[in-house]
């Protein structure tokens, strides 16, 4: 029997009445073998301790309550670090009362065929968001352009649209990145990516973006991990994913290559969560944006000076290091760190995140804002959007969620454009 403390009647009693389970403290001889945890982790030693036990950490409430979601050999390795650890319930038996969460493997020729199940609808699967991109481009031909970066494993294009006065000619005006949906499950920030390219197109004979889009050349890789997001939906219900499809899949966010696995923030093991890959960028999605980035170095100067990458959930500004709780380290100067500060909490004072720097949630190594401000010197924040908790169903907010949960980002997203030219004008100095 999984608790040793529970009694003969508690079993049976668990086996008769799964129902009663579901509320139960603790899990029973019926459940199957994955936990949904609250853990209450009050520091980042402390989540990173919870981190390396190899759960799924799936959102840290108020960045003391971290949800997981745990087999049976991690929920009693969770409970030996002497750490509060509250079952929330059979992590199965909560995601069939969602009704929308489905661990059932697609059939083979599946993955593709299927849009966002109902109430999901105003998501955009691969081909819509390409559908969209091309319509924006039709819209728009003087302020938007569309590429293809590379494939993904599967082959599905990484697409990159630009927007800027003059599109079609590469001119000297500061060059600004957004990237959404590293992490497949995470499809709001598909949605957040849509709505800036909506928002800066649609919207151009408005002055202040005019004036944004004019003076900046602005990059958008909507979808670095489509196979993910096709996987995701394949059997009409979420699945749950959160890597790329290559092999067991490789957590992208761990795969970027500056002090790739250097420091106990991700995990060698290929059926974790956080898996690194066999080597920095041994995942194609993760390689395709770095050449692409690679490529704006031009004449020796990298043109792109600003990245946001979005997540989802827990409503979180970060910034680097992502690796070390050091504020400064090796091309991270205190200057540096208290620009990155001043810009992240004026960000977060615009949409209500919390800002701190990456490490504070917890330790990760191999994290895409570390390769871009650490190889690069692109100043890169990480947001996590809507909602601040929950469980794995705060992957997925109804479609209804959509307009406000992007909108909500406009003020932080322009603060943040407005200060692409020079970030450290932000602290009073020049660059
Ligand atoms: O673990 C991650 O990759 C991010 N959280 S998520 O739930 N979206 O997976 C947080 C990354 C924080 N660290 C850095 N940005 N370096
Ligand atoms: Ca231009
Ligand atoms: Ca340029
Ligand atoms: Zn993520």
């Amino acid at each position: 029997m999984f608790s040793k403390s529970r009694g003969k009647i508690a079993a049976v009693l668990a086996l008769c009445l799964p129902v009663l389970v579901a509320g139960m403290a603790s899990p029973s001889t019926a459940d199957s073998g994955r936990y949904l945890l609250e853990v209450t982790a009050n520091t980042s030693e402390e989540r990173t301790k919870v981190a390396q036990i190899g759960v799924d950490v799936i959102g840290a409430t108020k960045l003391t309550t971290v949800s997981v979601v745990a087999d049976r050999s991690q929920y009693r390795a969770l409970k030996a670090t002497g750490l509060p650890v509250r079952y929330v319930g059979d992590f199965e038996e909560q995601l069939k009362s969602l009704g929308k969460v489905d661990f059932t493997d697609p059939k083979p020729g599946e993955v593709g065929t299927q849009d966002f199940p109902s109430g999901y609808t105003g998501y955009h699967n691969f081909a819509e968001m390409t559908a969209e991109l091309e319509q924006t481009v039709r819209d728009h031909p003087t302020l938007a352009s569309l590429r293809s970066i590379g494939k993904s494993y599967q082959n599905r294009d990484i697409w990159a649209l630009k927007i800027s006065d003059n599109v079609g000619t590469d001119e000297s005006e500061p060059e600004v990145l957004f990237t959404c949906n590293q992490h497949a499950r995470e499809h709001l920030t598909v949605e957040q990516c849509l709505q800036i390219i909506k928002r800066y197109t649609d919207n151009y004979s408005n002055s202040a973006i005019k004036n944004m889009v004019d003076s900046r050349e602005i990059w958008f890789v909507p979808m670095v991990n489509p196979d993910g997001v096709e996987y995701d939906i394949a059997t009409g219900s979420f699945r749950g994913w959160r890597k790329n499809r290559q092999g067991n899949g490789t957590d992208l966010n761990r795969n970027w290559g500056y002090k790739w696995g250097c420091c106990g923030g991700s995990s060698g093991s290929s059926t974790s969560d956080t898996y690194r890959g066999t080597a920095a960028f041994s995942a194609p999605e993760t390689a395709r944006v770095r050449d692409f980035v690679n490529s704006r170095v031009v004449g020796g100067v990298q043109q792109i000076k600003t990245h946001i990458d979005f997540h989802s959930f827990s409503e979180l500004v970060l910034w680097p290091y992502g690796y070390t709780r050091a504020d400064t380290d090796t091309g991270l100067n205190a200057d540096e760190a208290r620009a990155f500060q001043t810009l992240g909490r004026q960000m977060a004072a615009s949409n209500g995140y919390t800002p701190e720097q990456a490490s504070d949630l917890y330790i990760t190594d191999g994290s895409v804002d570390d390769w871009m401000w650490g190889q690069h010197k692109i100043w890169s924040y990480t947001f996590e959007m809507y909602p601040s908790g929950g469980g794995l169903d705060s992957f997925y907010p109804r479609d209804t969620a959509i307009a406000t949960q992007t909108a909500r980002n406009n003020g932080a997203v322009d603060l943040f454009v407005g200060y692409s030219d020079c970030v450290k004008r932000i602290i009073g100095q020049t660059c």
